[in-house]
């Protein structure tokens, strides 16, 4: 069974405790000494909305945690953050900078002025890559929700550890599902409760009140678009499972009170942290002619290796190949021959779309930093 305490989901039998995660730990692996880990700004006061319910074993990975010999909780992400941002060195960069991005950027800023709230919408696998380095500075003192779509697509001890660090600082965070429609009704409760003040304030003024307006942003395909529909039940908005859907700010009523905006996703015009943008690759966030299936796949299976909810094992037993994930190059070289007829770019694309089927149990990429 699992139970909720202030927003962290408890599993019997091992619970995850507020402020018992992240522990980290020398590894077994050589470390680096570069850490890219980005923090996102945040806004005060804490609430912790939406949740899952899960079985037995807490976590949907667990079928792969007899492969590990490390507890899970005691990884040291910043040595695989590290380790990354070598990796990520000697490839090519992958950058990827839409006209619609660039255009629609600068109509958001311009909307921004009308938002009484601003919904900011990342990737629950992969949060810290998926916050806009300039979010902060556009948003200054507006407002603010994160929310953490793809709920699904994590563990339950993932799903605690950002609790955890969003509660840390202050930050209201929501867990959603856009497929679903989890979250969706908290999300507008809470947009609707922050943002009251507006109509007191119009009241004293002798004006009428108006709906409050919730600006709904984000890197794209993180599930802007879904989410929307979701609340609404209706296709209001398109959406489909690549980056790029959305090409056009839309403004979308919900009952009499709430309007919301769906916007392009947009990501940095440079990117410069390329552990970053290897990420939104892995995750399908960014568009696929920018980054080369290969290097990628590779990529993912090194991190997969290495993370003890997935592991080797877990990697080798999958796709019946007797080698040592560490290597990912060769290890999509050998995946190739064995049952693609050589072709790297097929097999790079089965690891990646196995990796977002969730083939390897739902994990995140990123846990939080620790302080
Ligand atoms: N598993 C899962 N899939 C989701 C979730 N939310 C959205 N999706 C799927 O993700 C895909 C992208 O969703 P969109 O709503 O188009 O994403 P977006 O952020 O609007 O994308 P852009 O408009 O391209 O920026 C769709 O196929 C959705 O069905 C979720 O919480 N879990
Ligand atoms: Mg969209």
């Amino acid at each position: 069974m699992a139970a909720q305490l202030s927003g962290v989901w408890l599993n019997s039998p091992a619970a995850t405790l507020a402020g018992n995660v992240l522990h980290s730990r020398g590894s077994r692996f050589p470390s680096a000494t570069v850490s890219t880990a980005h923090t996102s700004t945040s806004t005060p006061t804490i609430q912790i909305v939406g949740g899952k319910n899960l079985g037995q074993n807490g976590t949907e990975s667990s079928k792969f945690s007899s492969t590990l010999d490390i507890d899970p909780e005691e990884f040291d992400w910043v040595e695989l953050e590290a380790d990354l941002y070598h990796w990520t060195k000697a490839l090519r960069p992958v950058q990827w900078y839409p006209g619609h991005i660039a255009k629609t950027e600068k109509e958001l800023k311009d909307q921004l002025k009308l938002m009484d709230v601003v919904i900011e919408v990342r990737d629950a696998r992969i949060p810290m890559s998926t916050s806009h380095p300039q979010m902060g500075s556009w948003l200054g003192n507006r407002k603010r929700i994160v929310v953490l779509n793809r709920e699904d697509m994590i563990s339950t001890a993932d799903r605690n550890a950002w609790a955890n660090y969003y509660a840390r600082l202050g930050t209201k965070v929501v867990f959603s599902n856009g497929q679903l429609g989890m979250g969706t009704m908290k999300l507008s409760r809470l947009a609707k409760d922050m943002s009251g003040g507006v109509n007191i304030k119009r009241k004293a003024k002798g004006l009428l009140p108006r709906p409050v307006r919730a600006g709904i942003i984000g890197y794209p395909n993180v599930g802007k678009s879904s989410l929307i529909n979701r609340l609404l039940k209706r296709r209001m908005c398109p959406a489909a499972p690549r980056p790029g859907v959305t090409r056009e700010l839309k403004w979308v009523r919900f009952g009499k009170d709430l309007e919301l905006l769906d916007s392009p996703g947009i990501i940095p015009m440079r990117m410069n942290d390329q552990s970053a943008a290897i990420k939104l690759a892995i995750c399908d966030d960014i568009g696929e002619r920018s980054y080369d299936f290969s290097e990628v796949a590779a990529i993912l299976v090194q991190i997969l290796a290495r993370l003890p909810a997935v592991g080797n094992k877990a990697l080798c037993d999958r796709y019946k190949i007797e080698i040592d994930g560490r290597d990912g190059r060769t290890f999509v070289q050998k995946l190739a021959l064995r049952m693609f007829n050589g072709d790297t770019h097929q097999a790079a694309f089965r690891i990646l779309s196995d990796f977002r089927k969730g083939k390897f149990g739902w994990v995140a990429l990123e846990r939080p930093p620790k302080s």
